[in-house]
């Protein structure tokens, strides 16, 4: 490794590892990992997977492909002989935001793990040049700017593949660049990012403001542009289109260069449809097969059908697509015919109008394409799958039982135990040995240190230690002081009122209301949020900016200061999720149930010694099972319950609010003098407002129990060794959440690679 670090630095700077700056030694490591990824043998196999994501949230790859060529420590160690820090070496990468949250996050695990497994299947996906944006925190508001990431030299390859892609009036290029991913002592598969040849970043203005009419320079500017206007919502279906077509190309291109026949479709590829942004992908295929391919349509459709597998997750309404017809006339007339032929024929199997896929308003539903024309329909926990077949999907599962299965997410622990927690994996390894890094059930393990004093004590000081280096960063980056000493609670995730982030801030008043009345904490509080709104998302945004001036209402309150503190983290992405984990005591999973699929956030936490504090919702449910109920924190009203409520729409918000003198206090501070004095009176209000007389995520209907489950979770923490007896059951148990277990289950049932 050194010999040819040296050698790149030589002949790109003139440079030795001596004298080279950390942006150049970031180059040459990233360019050697990238010759050694390319010399990794790739996997092959009859059957290939095709993993199709409108989000890929791979964060940097430096540190975790070391990492899986089994590189790390001897890059590490030959740095530091050369005076370098691998971590400071880091700071050049940039990240690439290509994705929202959980479902981005969890297609990246999954690429991890299917390369581990030596399994054959890549990713494919959009190569957006400014990603989603990067969140600029000013005034007390998260304001969006471009977050560009491709330099000249990157971890993208063009393949030198090209497609051309047909819209309604025009044909754009389709590039294929291609990231690879190694697995962890394993073969190599690749993430295909397909880019358009004519985009132009010149064309974005202010902040993220550009021409949405502009499809030729603007298709891979974003992820999710602006949807609140009809141009931006149109601009979402040429970007699906853009990425199906690319890929259904890609697909058929390369089951005939490996010697098999497009008629044989189904048996040498699989194609996974995460959520159903790529769902035209079914008449895409279809069309290709039929037009390009001579195969009748009723083969076509066959076949299509016995290739594709659908995940769902979520069960928001507003999450599920339904696209007007008139956009799809618009943009992709050519597949126009083909979601009417299917459409027709799922309406002789059921004339059930709620599993057709043209509803009378002219509209595609387009869950219901991948139902009826795709094998497999999964849900992503076992609650969720269970509502999926109860409620959501009902008509579905009637018409289709053997279609539907679970398979509970996981997460990497490469990425979120080895590289995010060296402290707590290198002590691991000297109690266990180090057969969790391969099989991650050998964490339980563990458990015969439960009641060993030293072990406790060490994994406290290792907590300790994780606070320190979070503090510093936060020191560095944003100008915080944090107190180590005090509790780190910490909710991260996308800000969605269903997650209610709402609630740990009425939480929070509660505390601040407490410390101001001369009730002090037996040990000072740290909340930390970290979390973007989607752009047009107001009341989102209003909850923003209502943590923002909570925040300094209490800085500015010398009563308070020294026991509680709110801070919000500018930018949450990969990177700081992975210094935020390993420092968290208490993980907040405090979704309205029902409502969380999955949540992948809860995983990593419990994998790094957080105690969960959450609903019984999503896999916090298996959570429970796993740790049992005297090592979690439980509270709320149960799904059913919930469902129960909104079948009979009898949750009143301000029922509560004018019956619970409390709960009124907590809600009416956010408009009361110190917050106006701070924010502003039009958010405050609407937020104020939508809390009592809305309220859909039923924030109010939980916060009693909330508050005292969490009271309790504070004054257990007083007692070290019995809250460290708990972290320990946690990380042992966690080894069931590794996503090398749900892509072995994918495969098992699912793909039969
Ligand atoms: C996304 C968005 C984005 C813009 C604002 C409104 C909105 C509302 C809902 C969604 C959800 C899209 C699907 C999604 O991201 N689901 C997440 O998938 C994770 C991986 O399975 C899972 O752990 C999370 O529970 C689930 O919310």
């Amino acid at each position: 490794m050194e010999k040819r670090l040296q050698n790149i630095l030589n002949e790109r700077f003139g440079k030795t590892l001596e004298n080279a700056t950390s942006q150049e030694i970031y180059l040459a490591l990233m360019l050697f990992t990238k010759e050694r990824m390319e010399a990794m043998p790739k996997n092959t196999g009859a059957r290939k997977l095709y993993y199709v994501s409108a989000e890929f949230l791979i964060g940097k790859l430096l540190s975790n492909n070391l990492i899986n060529l089994g590189l790390f420590d001897e890059a590490q160690e030959l740095l530091a002989r050369y005076g370098h820090e691998l971590t400071a070496i880091e700071e050049a990468e940039n990240e690439p935001s290509l994705g929202n949250g959980g479902l981005g996050r969890l297609a990246a695990c999954f690429l991890d793990s299917i390369a581990t497994l030596d399994l054959c299947g890549d990713g494919a996906g959009l190569n957006y040049h400014d990603g989603l944006f990067y969140q600029r925190l000013a005034d007390n508001k998260q304001r969006e700017e471009k977050n560009p990431w491709i330099t000249p030299d990157s971890w993208l390859n063009d393949t030198g593949v090209r497609f051309q892609v047909p819209f309604g009036d025009f044909t754009l290029d389709s590039i294929l660049y291609d990231i690879s991913v190694p697995g962890y002592n394993g073969h190599c598969n690749n993430l295909h990012l397909f880019d358009v040849a004519t985009v132009d970043e010149s064309i974005i203005g202010d902040g993220i403001s550009f021409d949405k009419q502009d499809i030729a320079h603007n298709l891979t500017l974003f992820l999710y542009p602006d949807d609140s206007d009809e141009a931006g919502r149109l601009l979402r279906v040429y970007q699906q289109y853009f990425l199906v077509s690319s890929t259904a190309q890609l697909i058929l291109k390369e089951t005939k260069e490996r010697g098999y026949k497009v008629q044989d479709l189904h048996e040498h590829v699989v194609v996974q449809i995460n959520d159903t942004h790529p769902t035209m992908i079914i008449p895409e295929l279809i069309r290709l097969m039929t037009e390009q391919e001579g195969m009748s349509m009723d083969d076509a459709i066959r076949e299509v059908q016995l290739t594709c597998a659908y995940t769902n997750h979520t069960i928001l309404a507003e999450a599920l697509e339904k696209w007007p017809m008139s956009f799809m006339r618009k943009a992709v007339p050519q597949i126009v015919p083909i979601i009417e032929e299917l459409d027709r024929r799922a309406k002789l199997v059921s004339n059930d109008p709620r599993v057709a896929i043209l509803d009378n308003e002219d509209r595609v539903h387009m869950a219901h394409i991948d139902i009826h024309y795709g094998y497999s329909v999964n849900g992503v926990a076992a609650l969720h799958t269970e509502i999926l077949k109860a409620s959501e999907l009902r008509p579905f599962y009637e018409l289709y039982p053997e279609k539907f299965n679970n398979k509970t997410n996981g997460i990497t622990f490469r990425r979120w135990l080895l590289h995010c927690n060296q402290p707590l994996t290198a002590y691991l390894e000297s109690l266990i040995g180090d057969g969790f890094k391969k099989n991650a059930e050998e964490l339980s393990k563990l458990l015969a240190y439960q009641n060993d004093e030293t072990v406790l004590h060490q994994l406290e000081a290792i907590k300790h230690q994780n606070k320190e280096a979070l503090a510093a960063f936060l020191k560095e980056t944003q100008g915080i002081t944090l107190n180590t000493d005090s509790i780190f609670d910490i909710q991260i995730k996308r800000l969605h009122e269903y997650k209610r982030q709402q609630m740990n801030v009425l939480y929070a008043i509660h505390k601040y209301l407490e410390i101001k009345r001369g009730s002090i904490p037996a040990r000072p509080i740290t909340m930390i949020f970290g979390a973007k709104a989607a752009p047009a998302y107001i009341i989102a945004k209003d909850i923003i900016h209502t943590i923002l001036c909570l925040g300094k209402v209490v800085e500015n309150d010398p009563a308070v200061r020294d026991h509680l503190k709110i801070v919000m983290i500018e930018n949450y992405n990969v990177t700081k999720a992975a210094k935020l984990i390993p420092a968290c005591d208490i993980s907040e999973q405090i979704s309205l149930a029902s409502k969380e699929a999955s949540g992948t956030g809860n995983m990593k936490l419990m994998l790094n010694g957080a105690l969960t504090l959450g609903t019984r919702d999503g896999a916090n449910v298996e959570i429970a099972e796993l740790v049992g109920e005297e090592n979690i924190y439980s509270f709320g009203k149960s799904s059913e319950e919930v469902i129960r409520l909104y079948d009979e729409a009898s949750y009143c918000a301000a029922d509560i609010y004018h019956n619970d003198a409390h709960i009124a206090e907590l809600v009416d501070f956010i408009v009361g003098e110190e917050m106006l004095a701070t924010g502003d009176q039009e958010n405050l209000e609407r937020l104020h407002h939508e809390l009592i007389s809305k309220d859909w995520f039923m924030t109010l209907l939980d916060l009693n129990e909330y508050i005292t489950v969490k009271e309790k979770m504070l004054a257990d923490y007083e007692d070290r060794t019995a809250w460290t007896r708990k972290t320990l059951v946690n990380i042992a148990k966690a080894g069931f959440f590794s996503s090398d277990r749900t892509i072995a289950e994918y495969n098992d049932d699912i793909w039969h690679l």
